[in-house]
């Protein structure tokens, strides 16, 4: 989509440090770590949010999740990790384009904040 940062890096218009991509599925670092390990997981496809997904969809939402599992055993992330998806206002999404927070490398209280 014309504007998305995140479209941007999936293109590799926008630097960032990419940790895994596929055809379907790029991971990068989050400019604003909140963890040791903070990698974002997106779709390449545009997908606003949750509320946007279509059945179609579902496959890829898997992809995005196994995407999770590659990274966090090639970090090493043994003692676990935490997947995020912030979606809507509420929750403090800032990037309209659907993307999973993997963070680990410390242990993380609940309920989430
Ligand atoms: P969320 O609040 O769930 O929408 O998280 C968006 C995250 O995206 C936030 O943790 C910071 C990260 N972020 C925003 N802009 C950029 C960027 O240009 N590059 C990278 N690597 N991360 C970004």
């Amino acid at each position: 989509m014309g504007n998305c940062i995140f479209c941007k890096i999936a293109a590799k218009e926008i630097p960032s440090t990419i940790v895994y991509e596929d055809e379907h599925v790029v991971a990068f670092r989050d400019l604003n770590p909140q963890a040791p390990e903070h990698i974002l997981i997106i779709p390449r496809k545009h997908i606003a949010r949750i509320e946007t997904l279509t059945e179609s969809d579902t496959e890829l939402m898997g992809r995005l999740v196994f995407a999770a599992k590659r990274i966090a055993d090639d970090l090493k992330l043994k003692n676990g990790y935490r997947l995020i998806f912030n979606n809507g206002a509420d929750s403090g999404q800032e990037v309209e384009h659907i993307h999973l927070h993997l963070m680990g490398g410390r242990k993380f209280s609940w309920p989430a904040g």
